[in-house]
């Protein structure tokens, strides 16, 4: 007969009590489960549960890594979430030693690079079940509804599903729109959950990744717009933040635009006669997702240049003393200030970051699709759109534009050629190519706007000047070529007459 354990054992475990996991851990607990907790250093854990008693799940704070593994149901469910890299290998390591088992399963729900998570499955496939799952919105997205990107085996997801679903962020099921995730204190009921299973091993991992890359080129353009109205336009930021606040009613409706609109109006605490803006330094830090994303790109030789652009936008703002003193020497155009209509600005610079940000999830999209070949996944772009609408930083109703596409046609080859965006980018073109051209005549860069408009122009060009360059490589490296009016496949090469160059004797 079964012994008969004293306490209910708990439906879930969490390792590392940083914000981020102590919010998903009261996430968790709020939607009634029962959650044992466990950090490194002890006293954080002994904190936390001392600090949220009432708890509907309950918290169970254990001291000891077996005392951790003992309190779960079986199969054990453990989340760890420790900075990626090795943190997570040396946690795993440990659980093993405590006592997991073969059908347990351990979640990994930090930041971590898809080839570790694909590594750690193979490698612990004798001992546990490892699973990855990408965690977007920040600590208040893990405290009152995150989106979910699990990936790993599908038998764990099954045991995993009912506590990824009631966590989750919730969109409303007609209009795709995030709901309220609490109100009066708890949980909202209903919704369709920002959760679905992605695929196998580190599929969970690539795509939070990606959506990452994503955020990198949003966020970016929503910048070289502020810098154009701003400086071209001589818009100050209250005014700025109304305009933000407009786009925030129409296409460009977004987590990112409302923060933006809302940063814009903000004062200076320290003198509240500036906006705080002003006195932000202009030099951005990064913590490595987004150069993942454009180094994954160049590795798949897939142009996300849009996404690449603005990890680079951001390498160029850190180097502020070298621009500074650049500033000094380098001359740009006379033309400094924009004479024409301000509102026709504001609507030319909107159509700019719209018809540039398409260009960027598309290449994100392009990156997954290229991605599931080679690791042999089975993407659903049309959920994983929709897993991005409620709950990540790139949370948006553009995001249902994205599933409707893919719902649509779930072979799409490019988000350019969904019909709706299609027709949607086509209007706003001219707009956008006005203001590429107003940054290039008034010398401000707009790194992204430019890049995407050439990747724009270089998708749909029948001919590149591709022939002339491998042209050029036949000719120092007899790299070879292929014609137009061959078949593909056969390769031509010349000994390339030059006056300079001795011709073989026939
Ligand atoms: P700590 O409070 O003991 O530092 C974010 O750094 C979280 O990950 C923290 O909860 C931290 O625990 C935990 N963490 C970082 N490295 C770890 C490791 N090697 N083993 C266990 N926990 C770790």
């Amino acid at each position: 007969m079964a012994k008969k354990t004293s306490q209910p054992r708990a439906d879930i475990g969490l390792i590392g009590l940083a914000v981020m996991g102590q919010n998903l851990a009261l996430n968790i607990a709020d939607h009634g489960y029962k959650i044992s907790v466990f950090n490194r250093t002890t006293s954080v854990t002994n904190d936390f549960v001392a600090n949220n008693p009432n708890t509907p799940g309950g918290l169970v704070g254990c001291n000891t890594l077996k005392a951790f593994v003992a309190s779960l149901k079986k199969p054990r469910k453990v989340i760890i979430l420790v900075k990626a890299g090795p943190a997570v290998d040396a946690v795993v390591d440990q659980l093993i030693k405590a006592g997991i088992q073969k059908n347990d399963i351990v979640v990994d729900a930090g930041n971590s690079l898809w080839t570790d998570t694909i590594r750690r499955e193979k490698e612990y496939a004798a001992k546990l079940k490892f699973f990855g799952s990408g965690v977007s919105g920040g600590e208040i997205g893990a405290r009152f509804g995150p989106s979910l990107m699990p990936g790993g085996d599908k038998t764990a997801w099954k045991h995993l599903e009912p506590i990824w679903k009631a966590i989750s962020a919730k969109v409303d099921r007609r209009t795709g729109k995030p709901l309220d995730d609490y109100a009066e204190g708890k949980p909202v009921k209903g919704g369709v959950p920002c959760t679905a299973y992605v695929g196998e091993n580190g599929a969970g991992h690539y795509v939070k990744m990606v959506h990452n890359g994503i955020e990198y080129a949003d966020m970016q353009v929503i910048c070289e717009a502020y810098q154009l109205l701003s400086q071209l336009g001589g818009i100050k930021p209250d005014e700025l933040s109304k305009v933000f606040a407009s786009w925030n009613k129409g296409d460009l409706a977004s987590y990112l635009i409302e923060i933006t609109a809302d940063i814009l109006q903000q004062r200076d605490p320290v003198n509240k006669r500036n906006f705080i803006v002003d006195k932000v330094l202009d030099t951005a830090g990064q913590k490595g997702t987004g150069k993942w994303t454009a180094v994954n790109a160049l590795d798949m030789g897939i142009p996300a240049n849009a996404i690449a652009e603005a990890v680079f936008a951001r390498c160029i703002s850190a180097i502020k003393d070298e621009r500074v003193a650049a500033s000094k020497q380098l001359k740009g155009p006379r033309t400094k200030k924009y004479t024409g209509s301000k509102k026709k600005l504001v609507e030319m610079v909107r159509d700019a970051l719209y018809c540039s940000k398409v260009c960027a999830y598309a290449q994100g999209f392009q990156l997954m699709a290229e991605a599931q070949k080679e690791y042999g996944w089975k993407l659903n772009f049309g959920s994983i759109a929709s897993i991005w609408r409620g709950g990540c930083i790139i949370r948006a109703n553009f995001l249902q534009k994205i599933t409707e596409a893919f719902k649509n046609n779930r072979k799409l080859p490019n988000l350019l050629l969904d019909p709706y965006f299609k027709r949607k980018v086509n209007a706003a073109q001219a707009n956008w190519r006005n203001v590429v051209t107003l940054a290039a005549n008034h010398g401000v860069a707009a790194p992204v706007f430019m890049t995407a408009l050439a990747y724009y122009d270089g998708y749909r060009a029948d001919r590149l000047p591709a022939n002339l360059l491998q042209a050029q490589r036949d000719y120092f490296g007899a790299h070879t070529y292929e014609r137009i009016d061959t078949p593909r496949g056969k390769f031509f090469h010349i000994d390339w007459p030059h006056p300079d160059r001795p011709q073989e004797k026939a």
